[in-house]
């Protein structure tokens, strides 16, 4: 156990380094109490006599950790709790400033302890986990691009802080070219005496994909863990990781994904019954796990770590064995700053040759955001860049799906000619021998609902006398605004049954709502399930009204302000004001 004794000594060395140099350097950022006076990490024993054949590999345990206990109980963000709204008061232009820098409340981040403690939020099970003796090394590769100096040395903290320094091979931060002055010398300054922190700085704008490329390729470590910007690992949420890499090198394991309160920054723990699927639009979601799965996941405990086997992953915190990653041949660099590459390498792990896994024993915190702190550069919006890096991924592993992918998103196919040659992909999937799509689908994520493609018509419907397009917007009321030509919330499939249904995977369709003030005879449209009696069923014909079959009604536009345009029933007026053009009719 040399590896123990090891990690003890330079684990607690390591710390009051940081803490010293973190203080000494840069007064502005926190660093509380809470690491001092520290008992070491703790590894035990473990029972070595379980008489399975794995019990001769694996004796180690891990203790739930001393590192988690708050030591300072006033510090703000101590032991992962919220920073209360009081701390605030009095900093109004500061807080809305943080926000519009970093798009989480950069303020409240600054007041927090870049080496704070969290809770211990790993199931109690995980007491009993076994965690092979023999673990393999690791590069930490953490690109950012405008993140704020508090988050991203917090990130650095808790990696440095909680990782056995034996295992922790280096980490490797990517500056993607950020223009902010505060990730200049500042940054530069601050990781100079952590000797295993390497800063690669891009000269040129790379996007987060490209950038993870950068960081592995000069990675030195047996396997590459990613991270992103704005995390903090929580105590423990290494070894499970290296652990199951190091009995199979094609496994891929994920830590499970606590929430950072991008407001408050209390740390919350995530949903632990849910795994990594996706959707037709491409995008990733989180969905229940299937019966099978959590059986076989309460059974399996003893003997792995209680893992959970997931369709795919959300993208930025995983661990995967270096060669493994190039083998699959990495990401596609086609792929333009964010997005899609969370779903190709997902793909890819299982339809060649290895598996991918949730941990709900490794905790790790991020801050979800809901905008993000970078420009997309020369890309007309953000949807576009993430449109042409789902058509790559498309025409590289979707195979006859991808007309699923097109027919429900008529919008994204403007983008088709903007999205490069995927020819290189192509040859490359064929020479890993990779298996189909369809075997993917069937084996790995049966649950996905396969839409039946007919239809009458589909995409964003258009109103050309008033230039306006259908818009499902949020909450009850449905409304016509500018067309945005980018799909979401303006793109509707008139289904076989006559009824305007939302998108496609909502099965939310228009419906009748309520009497309009001071317009005789209209009814709102709102939004019901399919198979509610209010949803309405339409006659139309390419360009012309829509007709409701049951009350002969017309669907018309509601001016109830010079801004907002609501939709409504109304009588017909034989007018092109009621007239709609659906994108892409399908039958005649
Ligand atoms: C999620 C993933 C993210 C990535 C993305 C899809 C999690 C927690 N996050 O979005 O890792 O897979 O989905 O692509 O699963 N960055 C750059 N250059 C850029 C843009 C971003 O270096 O041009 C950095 C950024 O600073 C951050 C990381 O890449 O550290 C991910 O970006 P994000 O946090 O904006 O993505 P997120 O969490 O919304
Ligand atoms: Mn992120």
């Amino acid at each position: 156990t040399k590896g123990v004794d090891n990690h003890r000594v330079s684990s607690a060395t390591l710390r009051e380094f940081a803490i010293t140099e973190n203080m000494k350097r840069l007064p502005k950022y926190n660093v509380d109490e809470d690491f001092r006076n520290l008992p070491t990490y703790t590894t035990t024993m473990a029972n070595t006599h379980h008489n399975t054949t794995l019990a001769k590999k694996t004796h180690k345990v891990l203790k739930l950790d001393a590192t988690t206990m708050p030591r300072n109980q006033r510090a703000p963000g101590a032991g992962g709790l919220p920073v209360l709204e009081q701390r605030l008061r009095g900093h109004e232009k500061e807080v809305e400033a943080g926000w519009e820098r970093s798009k989480f409340n950069e303020f409240v981040s600054d007041l927090v302890s870049l080496e704070r403690s969290l809770p211990d939020t790993r199931p109690v099970r995980c007491h009993k986990a076994k965690i092979l003796d023999n673990l393999p090394t690791t590069s930490v590769v953490i690109c950012f691009c405008e993140e704020a100096m508090s988050t991203l040395l917090r990130s650095v903290h808790s990696v440095i802080n909680r990782s056995p320094p034996h295992l922790l091979k280096e980490i490797i931060l990517v500056d993607d070219a950020s223009t902010a002055e505060h990730l200049k010398e500042d940054l530069d300054t601050y990781i100079s005496r952590f000797p295993q922190v390497k800063l690669l700085r891009l000269p040129e704008r790379e996007g987060l994909i490209r950038a993870r490329l950068r960081g592995a390729e000069i990675a030195m470590g047996e396997v590459l863990t990613f991270l992103d910007s704005h995390i903090e690992c929580n105590v423990g949420w290494l070894e499970p990781l290296l652990d199951r890499i190091g009995r199979n090198r094609t496994t891929v394991p994920c830590p499970s994904i606590d929430r950072i309160n991008d407001n408050t920054f209390g740390y919350e723990p995530a949903n632990e019954n849910m795994r990594g699927g996706f959707n037709w639009g491409m995008k990733f979601d989180w969905v229940s796990l299937p019966p099978g799965e959590d059986d076989r996941r309460h059974q399996d405990i003893w003997s792995q770590n209680e893992i959970i086997k997931s369709p795919t992953m959300a993208g930025g915190l995983f661990s995967i064995d270096r060669r493994f990653f190039w083998e699959l041949g990495g990401y596609d660099p086609g792929f333009q700053i964010w997005g899609a590459e969370n779903l190709e390498i997902s793909f890819k792990i299982w339809m060649c040759g290895g598996s991918l896994e949730i941990l709900p024993c490794s905790r790790v915190g991020h801050v979800f955001r809901r905008a993000n702190p970078y420009n997309f550069g020369d890309a007309p919006s953000r949807l576009t860049v993430f449109y042409r890096n789902c058509i790559r991924l498309a025409e590289v592993w979707l195979d006859e799906y991808k007309d699923i992918f097109y027919s429900l998103n008529p919008h994204v196919e403007n983008e088709i000619a903007n999205a490069g040659d995927v020819s290189d992909r192509k040859r490359m999937r064929k020479q890993l021998g990779c298996k189909s799509f369809k075997w993917y689908i069937d084996h790995v994520f049966p649950e996905i609902t396969i839409p039946d493609l007919r239809a009458k018509a589909r995409g964003e419907v258009k109103n050309r006398a008033m230039a306006l397009c259908l818009d499902a917007m949020y909450g009850e009321k449905v409304g016509a605004y500018f067309c945005h030509g980018e799909g979401g919330q303006q793109s509707f499939t008139l289904r076989m049954d006559d009824k305007i249904m939302l998108r496609w995977f909502y099965s939310v369709c228009l419906a009748a709502g309520l009497p309009v003030k001071n317009h005789k005879g209209a009814l709102l449209l709102t939004k019901k399930p399919c198979t509610a009696p209010e949803v309405i069923a339409w006659n139309h014909t390419k360009g012309g009204p829509f007709v409701d079959q049951k009350t002969g009604k017309c669907l018309g536009v509601v001016n109830l302000t010079p801004e907002e345009h609501l939709v409504a029933l109304r009588p017909c007026n034989q007018q092109r004001v009621q007239d709609w053009t659906f994108q892409n009719y399908l039958v005649d």
